[in-house]
């Protein structure tokens, strides 16, 4: 009804579904792959243990939410309790301590201690084949991780979109923080803030079972609470009956041609925790955020007018925490040209690591894909998801 006009509309979207359903039947990860996944989440387990004394260690990411794609690297968090009296473990030490023991273990390879990381993590493979990341007390991304599996529960659409998206962007080369395009994460925000606006999906964080207003959870100084309570639902919350005909083939051309060529960058922030749409001034997320040491900063506000954006590193992972040596170009924190918030941590943009350039290719991406599945034909998701280069 209030659909805008759209010539390119595909007139029906059963071959997309069908072909759709096929590709994700062939990505899922099969019980094998889960069974050394739990082997090695028991194996590390045994480790921390070793190491540190009282231990937990959790899987989140794709390997806790139900989104995991056939291979997926394996994401674990360690929790530490340690004893009254002693001493807190420093993220720094914690990368150092379990990462020279997993050395001595022939099992693993490859290792990595990346301590300088905004977020500390140590980097394997298992000779069993799978990859994993180790971090480190990381309350919110459990609660993310259990958030994007409560989105996953309430519509078995939801998981299909996502791994088409997932491979998609995969493919195209679009997913890659340290290269300025967006975590699977960021693009598993922008498939559930679609499908919110189709109706498909609620708004979690504002549902409540008691009637009475939200809840504050904390969690690291934000708010973790949200409706988790998926078989109850429906007495809070119904689907339209139009969202309910959506096949999998029309939310996935909504989803491209959303944005493509309806979200608006320049003014948008993309708010699954709002239900919709906030703006950039209304955040403050207008300018970006450098946070040069006080006394570079005269000198890096003129490089910063020389320098392009694009060439200042953004990586999320490798940033310098200590502070740029005098000649270096000024390491952008924060970049608000994609914004989409986290769910939790509502100062975060996850979309922070894009640049103009990925922007534009990211942008153009969205549109090859819109324009691909409005042609007719076999085989739709398969070109939608050629390998780029
Ligand atoms: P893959 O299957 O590995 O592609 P995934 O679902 O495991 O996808 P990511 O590897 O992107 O997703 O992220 C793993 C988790 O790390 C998800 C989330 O809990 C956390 N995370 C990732 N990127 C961000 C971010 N930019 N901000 C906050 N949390 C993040
Ligand atoms: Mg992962």
């Amino acid at each position: 009804s209030d659909r805008k006009y759209d010539p390119y509309r595909p007139t029906s979207f059963d071959q997309i579904t069908r072909d759709a359903k096929d590709f994700c039947q062939e990505l899922m990860p099969k019980p094998e792959e889960e069974t050394r996944k739990l082997a090695l989440l028991q194996k590390l387990s045994d480790i921390a243990v070793e190491v540190f004394g009282e231990a937990e260690v959790l899987p989140f990411g794709s390997s806790g939410n139900g989104l995991a794609l056939a291979n997926a690297d394996m994401d674990v968090c360690v929790f530490l309790n340690p004893k009254e009296g002693s001493e807190d473990v420093s993220p720094v030490e914690f990368v150092e301590r379990i990462g020279d023991r997993l050395e001595k273990d022939p099992d693993f390879e490859n290792i990595l201690q990346l301590k300088r990381a905004r977020v500390p993590i140590v980097k394997l493979n298992h000779v069993n084949g799978i990859a994993c990341d180790i971090g480190y007390q990381n309350d919110l991304a459990i609660w993310n991780t259990r958030l994007l599996r409560a989105y996953c529960r309430v519509d078995e659409r939801v998981r299909d979109i996502v791994v088409i998206i997932k491979i998609w962007a995969k493919r195209r080369k679009i997913n890659n923080p340290y290269t300025g395009s967006l975590s699977s994460y960021a693009y598993v925000l922008l498939v559930i803030h679609v499908l919110q606006r189709q109706g498909v999906l609620p708004n979690l964080q504002t549902i409540v079972a008691a009637n009475g207003k939200v809840p504050f959870w904390d969690c690291q100084g934000f708010n973790r609470y949200f409706f988790e309570d998926i078989p109850n639902l429906s007495h809070y919350w119904q689907p339209t009956p139009e969202s309910q005909r959506q096949s999998i083939g029309e939310l996935l051309y909504e989803f491209f041609r959303y944005y493509a060529s309806e979200f608006r960058y320049a003014n948008h922030v993309v708010s699954i925790r709002s239900g919709g749409l906030l703006t950039k001034e209304a955040k403050e997320w207008t300018k970006d955020h450098t946070q040069p040491p006080p006394l570079q900063q005269q000198q890096q506000q003129q490089q910063q007018t020389l320098v392009p954006l694009s060439e200042a590193p953004a990586n999320d992972t490798e940033q310098a925490q200590s502070a740029p040596a005098a000649d270096s170009k000024p390491v952008v924190k924060n970049r608000y040209l994609f914004c989409i918030e986290d769910p939790f941590e509502l100062n975060h943009n996850v979309g922070r690591p894009v640049d103009r350039y990925s922007l534009f290719t990211i942008r153009g991406e969205f549109m090859r894909a819109a324009k691909i599945l409005s042609r007719k034909g076999d085989g739709v998701i398969t070109r939608l998801c050629v390998e780029r280069e």
